[in-house]
């Protein structure tokens, strides 16, 4: 008798990323279509694109249109070839002309929406436009960004990495894919080096860091850490001059 059951592949977008990470750490650029025009997005997208960044994030804490989200996504896909990847805040973040999804789960929310039920509402779209979905698992530290307060996240302490450290284990027992240590668009500060360590050297899955990150030198910190993707957004709006310088250094970090 043959079983209906069948291995679950990895998607396009997936074993891109998972390819590029054979030979090291990648960059990946943040739009946030709340903050950004269009026009302005597309400029920074080819910016990046002819930079070195190995694909787009779409997404911000407030984003509240699927018409705007769907526009911005379809508009950014006609002018650049790297894959564009939600970052969704909620359900009506979603878009058919995304290359991916990042389906996450805020694991150190206090709220049942945050940590599952957004995902449950989410489901039914994403099966029926065949978006390829990529299990997530997402962190929050400190208690300034909006993320954090739209997402009610407990607090994690900079100075226990067991505990940051233990949710990162329980997110990979649970299955996730990837794991994402987020700062906070626009944070003061990226995510303690320490921590980044502690977490990198407890998992296997591939290792996320956001917010914060302006700099080179706080790039290369966070790489040295162990990070193997590092994502920027603000410095790409506000200086993509800048954001170039630290996207090779990342690419500097790859084998050839
Ligand atoms: C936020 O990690 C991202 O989700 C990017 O943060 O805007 O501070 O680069 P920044």
């Amino acid at each position: 008798m043959s079983s209906s059951i069948r291995l679950i592949k990895v998607g396009k977008t997936e074993s891109y990323l998972l390819e590029k990470l054979e030979k090291g750490p990648i960059h990946i650029t943040l739009l946030d279509p709340e903050s950004i025009s269009i026009d302005r997005a597309i400029e920074i997208a080819r910016i990046v694109e002819s930079s070195g960044s190995s694909a787009i994030m779409v997404g911000g804490s407030t984003v509240s249109s699927q018409n705007e989200m769907d526009e911005f996504i379809a508009t950014l896909k006609k002018n650049i070839n790297i894959p564009v990847i939600i970052f969704p805040n909620n359900v009506q973040a979603l878009s058919k002309h995304a290359d991916a999804v990042w389906y996450m789960s805020l694991l150190n929310s206090v709220e049942w929406y945050y940590i599952i039920g957004a995902q449950m509402q989410a489901a039914p779209f994403i099966k029926k436009h065949q978006i390829e979905a990529i299990p997530l698992a997402y962190i929050v530290f400190r208690g300034d960004t909006a993320v954090s307060a739209i997402g009610r996240v407990l607090p994690i302490p900079d100075n226990h990495p067991e505990v940051a450290v233990a949710y990162a284990l329980a997110a990979q027992y649970l299955g996730f894919r990837f794991l994402y240590l987020e700062g906070g668009s626009g944070a003061s500060e990226p995510v303690p080096p320490k921590i980044i360590k502690a977490v990198k050297s407890s998992i296997s899955i591939p290792l996320i860091v956001g917010g914060g990150v302006r700099t080179v030198e706080q790039a290369q910190k966070v790489l040295e850490s162990g990070a193997d993707i590092i994502v920027t957004g603000t410095i790409a709006e506000e200086d993509p001059e800048k954001l170039k310088r630290l996207i090779a250094k990342v690419n500097s970090y790859r084998v050839c």
